[in-house]
C-alpha cells in the first residue's frame, strides 16, 4: 500500500506573497473572492475562456483600474475541457492556492448537457488536482466548489457534513464525482485538498437565469414599466439563500484552516420561490395577491395586473424539493457566520437591479399580503 507523502515543512506564505489561481474568476463568486484576495495584497491570476462576446464584466473594473488595488488581477486563457491549458497555466503561475470555481454551473441546462457538464463540473476537478500533482505542486492548497445539490433528493433536513447525498441531475451527479475526487487527492496523496459545500447564494452579481435574479431584475423592470409578466416554475422548491460575499469569505478560511476538511456552509434558514418573490415585488411596492393552484397560480397586484405566472418550461425533470443546511461546524471550526439576512439580501438585490435601468431604490416597503392558499 503506498503511503501518503509527509506534510510539507515548508512555511505557509504570508496573504502578500501568495500567488492564487482561480477558474471560473469571471463568475458571481469568483469576481468576488478575486476583489477580496487582491485587497489582501495576494497575487491573484485567473483562468478565463474564450467567449464570442464579453465575458469579464464582474471584473473589468479589477484589472482596468491600477487605483483599485495595487497589484492588478492576471488574466490567463485556458479551459478546464483542456487539460493541456490547465497543466500550461499551472507550471506558469505555480500557485500557493487554488480555487476550482469553475463549471457548467446551471442545473436546469444540466439536463440539456449532461456530457458537457460531467466533462466541466466534474472532470475539470481531477484535471486541476492532476496537474498539481504531475507538476509536483504538492505544497498547493486546493478548494473545490462544491454544492448542496449534492443533498438533492435526500429528504432529511438540515443537511451537514454526515448527511448522504442523492444527486438530483447531472449537474449535482458531476459535483458529487468532484467532491469525492478532491477528497481522494487528499486520502491518496496527502494534498491539502478541500471541499466547500455551499449552499445557494446569491448577489447582485448572480447570473441572470437563477431565480432569485430572475425575480428581482422581473420586479425592477415591471415596476418600471419594462416588462409585463414574469414567468416561473415551482414556486414550492425551497433553498437555503445567502450572500456571495459572505460565502466567498468562507472559502477562504476554509482554504487557510489548519487542517484540509469538507464544510457546508449555509444560513440555516430556508424560503420558498414564492416567498422570494413576494418579498421582492413588496420591494418595488408591488405587494402580490397569489390565487390558483398548480400551472394556474397567479401573483396578482393591488390593481388586479397578473404580473406572475407559471410556465411549464421552468420545471427540472427532477426537482430538488427543500434545501436547508447547518453550517455549526464551519462556525464553530472557521469562525464564519452569515452577516446578511434574507429580507436584507433581497433589498440588496432588487435595489442593485432598480439602479441598474435608471431608478432610485424604493422606501421600505409594506409587508407582503399573505397568500390566499
Ligand atoms: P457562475 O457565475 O455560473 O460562474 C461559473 C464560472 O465558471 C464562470 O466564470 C464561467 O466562465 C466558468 N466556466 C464555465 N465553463 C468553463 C470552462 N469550460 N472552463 C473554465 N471556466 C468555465 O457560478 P458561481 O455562482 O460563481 O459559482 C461558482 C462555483 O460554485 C461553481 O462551480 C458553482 O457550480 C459552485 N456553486 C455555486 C453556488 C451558488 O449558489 N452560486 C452554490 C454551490 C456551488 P464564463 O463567464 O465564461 O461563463
Ligand atoms: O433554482 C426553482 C428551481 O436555478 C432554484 C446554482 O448556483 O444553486 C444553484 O442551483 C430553485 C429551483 O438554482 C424558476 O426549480 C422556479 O428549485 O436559482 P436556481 P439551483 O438550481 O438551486 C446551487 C447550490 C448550485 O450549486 C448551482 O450551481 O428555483 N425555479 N422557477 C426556478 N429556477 C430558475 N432558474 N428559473 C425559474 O424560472
Amino acid at each position: 500500500m503506498k503511503r501518503p507523502p509527509p506534510p510539507s515543512r515548508r512555511p505557509w506564505p504570508a496573504p502578500n506573497g501568495r500567488r492564487i489561481l482561480l477558474t471560473g474568476v469571471t463568475g458571481q463568486d469568483g469576481s468576488y473572492l478575486a476583489e477580496r484576495l487582491l485587497a489582501e495584497g495576494c497575487e491573484v491570476w485567473g483562468m478565463v475562456r474564450r467567449s464570442s462576446s464579453f465575458n469579464t464584466q464582474r471584473i473589468d473594473h479589477l484589472y482596468q483600474d491600477p487605483h483599485e488595488t495595487d497589484v492588478r488581477l492576471r488574466l490567463v486563457n485556458g479551459d478546464l475541457g483542456d487539460g493541456s491549458s490547465v497543466n500550461r497555466i499551472l507550471k506558469r503561475v505555480r500557485p500557493h492556492e487554488v480555487y476550482n470555481l469553475g463549471a457548467q454551473s446551471h442545473v436546469k441546462t444540466s439536463f440539456d448537457i449532461p456530457e458537457y457538464t460531467a466533462d466541466i463540473t466534474g472532470l475539470g476537478a481531477v484535471r486541476v488536482l492532476e496537474a498539481l500533482r504531475d507538476l509536483g505542486l504538492d505544497d498547493t492548497r486546493f478548494y473545490q466548489a462544491s454544492s448542496s445539490e449534492l443533498y438533492g433528493g435526500i429528504g432529511r433536513s438540515p443537511q451537514n457534513e454526515r448527511t448522504p447525498f442523492h444527486p438530483r441531475s447531472p449537474y449535482a451527479a458531476a459535483k458529487a464525482y468532484a467532491f469525492h475526487i478532491t477528497r481522494n487527492y487528499r486520502e491518496a496523496w496527502g494534498m491539502f485538498a478541500t471541499n466547500g459545500i455551499l449552499f445557494n447564494h446569491e448577489s447582485p452579481r448572480r447570473g441572470e437565469t437563477f431565480v432569485t435574479r430572475k425575480i428581482t431584475r422581473a420586479a425592477a423592470r415591471i415596476a418600471r414599466g419594462m416588462q409585463k409578466t414574469l414567468y416561473l416554475g415551482n414556486l414550492e422548491a425551497r433553498r437555503d439563500w445567502g450572500y456571495a460575499p459572505d460565502y466567498v469569505d468562507a472559502m477562504v478560511r476554509i482554504l487557510r484552516a489548519k487542517k484540509a476538511d469538507d464544510y457546508v456552509v449555509a444560513t440555516g434558514e430556508t424560503h420558498s420561490v414564492r416567498e422570494f418573490c413576494a418579498a421582492a415585488f413588496a420591494r418595488v411596492g408591488l405587494p402580490l395577491e397569489w390565487s390558483g393552484k398548480g400551472l394556474k397560480e397567479r401573483g396578482v397586484d393591488a390593481r388586479g395586473r397578473v404580473l406572475v405566472q407559471i410556465d411549464e418550461r421552468y420545471f427540472r425533470p427532477s426537482e430538488v424539493e427543500l434545501l436547508l443546511g447547518d453550517a455549526s461546524r464551519a462556525r464553530r471550526e472557521l469562525g464564519w457566520k452569515p452577516t446578511v439576512t434574507f429580507r436584507q439580501l433581497v433589498e440588496i438585490m432588487v435595489d442593485a437591479d432598480v439602479e441598474a435601468i435608471g431608478g432610485t431604490a424604493p422606501p421600505a416597503a409594506p409587508a407582503p399580503r399573505r397568500r390566499a392558499r
